[in-house]
């Protein structure tokens, strides 16, 4: 079975992202899937940029107990993503920083078969798989479909009474969470939230098309460059696009401050609106990962973000500290780890650099 490399297409030296191949959704009018409590479950990991969004996005939702989720091991290796426990790392316990990570594996029905608070290192080596003890996220794909030819990507949507994928594309698992089909399961003790407000649904489109293009997937193109003038057009576009978010989050600064004032103006400091939107989930798993590993790992160095931009910094650590779905879900472990020890291509010895310090500055 040929499954294309994660990194550059070696006649042209750039990196494409493959099309993720199960696009289902969930509703009532719906065949198949149908909106319910504890039949769904996700696959994720702590480090993915794209799973990341729909970890925030169900825990902004409420849905941490109707959705269960299973976390891979930071490392993954040339057969892909593997699930807790992961022998061949053993050695790597007093190399993780402090664990964090903040996932809760609910449903409470579904244990995590026997593991002990010692040998479970949840936030650090990720989990079992809850469903099936799969050893490898691939055996996942080749439940749904044995014939499946692509790469075994996060996240994943799973359908638990099926026991197939439903979705496998991060922009509509967060479509499928917010759409309100499973409002009715929510933790009421979470203030309700629309990301997808109809009045700015445009605008959260146009912003995301050019965020993914050039930010989201354009530190990625940079990073796995494998020609100096891509490498180089790449980064320099990165560049161009923080510079104009940094433009919109400044000129909106300043009209917030002159409508209310100093103290009430970051609480509405939003890529969109005045509000938290989808524009801001999709945005945060990418420049939350920037200055701790896309800096010198992908390359994207020509500044920091705490240093060259100030107001997206702002946004940060504002989004970081006062929001506890975007807090609880962000392993910086995870995160550093994976990069740095998983592209040997780019960095063969595995070697984790410790800084920057903080991963992200205090408010
Ligand atoms: N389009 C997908 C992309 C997901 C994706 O590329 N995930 C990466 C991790 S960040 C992955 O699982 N890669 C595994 C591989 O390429 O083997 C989405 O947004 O859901």
């Amino acid at each position: 079975m040929s499954v294309n490399k994660p990194w550059a297409d070696p006649k042209d030296g750039a990196f494409k992202r493959q099309v993720s191949s199960f696009r289902e959704t969930i509703s009532p009018n719906h065949p198949v899937f149908k909106p319910a409590n504890g039949r769904y479950w996700l696959y994720v990991s702590l480090a993915c940029p794209w799973a990341h969004r729909t970890l925030i996005t169900r825990a902004l939702k409420g849905l941490t107990s109707v959705i269960g989720v299973s976390v891979v091991h930071w490392h993954m290796d040339s057969k892909g993503w593997k699930f807790f426990p992961d022998e061949s790392q053993s050695t790597s316990r007093d190399l993780c920083f402090e664990p964090s990570g903040g996932v809760k594996c609910l449903p409470q029905s579904h244990s995590t078969k026997g593991l002990t608070p010692e040998t479970y290192r949840a936030g650090i080596d990720g989990t079992i798989d809850h469903n099936y003890n799969f050893k490898r996220l691939s055996e996942l794909y080749y439940k749904a479909d044995p014939d499946y030819a692509a790469r075994f990507t996060v996240p994943v949507l799973w359908d638990l009474e099926t026991k197939t994928i439903v979705n496998n594309e991060s922009s509509e698992i967060i479509r499928i969470f917010n759409s309100g089909v499973f409002n009715e399961f929510a933790d009421p003790s979470v203030p309700s939230i629309d990301l997808l407000p109809k009045e700015l649904e445009s605008e959260i489109d146009e912003v995301n098309g050019w965020v993914y293009d050039n930010i989201n997937n354009g530190v990625y193109k940079a990073g796995f460059a494998e020609k100096q003038d891509v490498y180089e057009h790449e980064v320099i576009n990165i560049f161009t696009h923080l510079k104009k978010l940094e433009e919109i989050l400044q000129n909106k600064y300043v009209k917030l401050v002159e409508k209310y004032g100093e103290q009430e103006a970051l609480s509405k400091l939003f890529v969109v609106g005045e509000q938290l939107t989808e524009a801001d989930v999709r945005l945060y798993p990418t420049i939350v990962r920037f200055d701790p590993v896309y800096v010198q790992h992908f390359k994207c160095n020509i500044s920091t973000i705490r240093d060259g931009f100030k107001m997206v910094d702002l946004w940060l650590r504002n989004i970081y500290w006062n929001y506890e779905p975007f807090h609880s879900t962000t392993s910086f472990d995870h995160i550093k780890l994976h990069y740095t020890r998983s592209h040997t291509r780019i960095n063969p010895l595995g070697i984790t650099p410790l800084g920057p310090k903080p991963d992200i500055g205090s408010l």
